[in-house]
């Protein structure tokens, strides 16, 4: 099932997520959900508070050509980060039509618990890096915006209470 996408400005995506205790049919479910709402957007990341949900868990896709890799991440945690930056010009799926260059560690170490209930550990670069620690970031309730100046991000906020405004007025 396809989940609305939660456009900012909405509190829950300003919130930190909680900590998931137990792998369960429901959150089997929630993964489902995202993977079928990221494609369908189309996005290569979406991280649960997006779809209103306020658990640690996100899901992602970088492959852009050639057969999928769907990935589940449920209470990711950092565990290394490269001195090394990169700048990559990131967009949002809670923010449409925005983009905007956000600089970032290069390579991130990041363990997580599977669907399966297995720790995992992978050390991922490229837009792999870029996209898991802004997916990691929507867990904390940052936005790629909180990386602007504040009359950028105003700006941006602006545009989105209007895009809000117009779709309500649609429905
Ligand atoms: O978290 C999100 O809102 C999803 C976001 C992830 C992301 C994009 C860029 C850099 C870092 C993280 C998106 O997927 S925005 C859409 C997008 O980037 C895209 C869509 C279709 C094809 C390729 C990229
Ligand atoms: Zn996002």
């Amino acid at each position: 099932m396809i989940r609305p996408i939660l456009i900012h400005p909405d509190p829950r995506l300003k919130k930190p997520c909680d900590p998931v205790a137990e792998v369960t049919d429901d959150l089997h479910q929630l993964a489902k959900d995202m993977l079928e709402t990221m494609y369908a957007a189309p996005g290569i990341g979406l991280a649960a508070p997006q779809v209103g949900v306020m658990k640690r868990v996100l899901v992602m896709d970088c492959i852009k050509d050639g057969p999928r890799r769907p990935m589940v991440l449920i209470n990711p945690r950092l565990l290394w980060a490269s001195e090394d930056q990169t700048v990559y010009e990131e967009g949002c799926l809670s923010i449409p039509e925005q983009f905007a260059d956000v600089t970032r560690p290069a390579e991130v170490r990041v363990e997580w618990l599977s669907l399966d209930g297995s720790v995992q550990e992978e050390q991922f670069s490229g837009l792999w890096a870029t996209c898991v620690q802004h997916e990691m970031d929507h867990l904390e309730g940052k936005l790629f915006i909180d990386y602007l100046g504040p009359l950028k991000r105003q700006m941006i906020t602006r545009k989105m209470v209007k895009l809000k405004r117009e779709r309500a007025r649609q429905d």
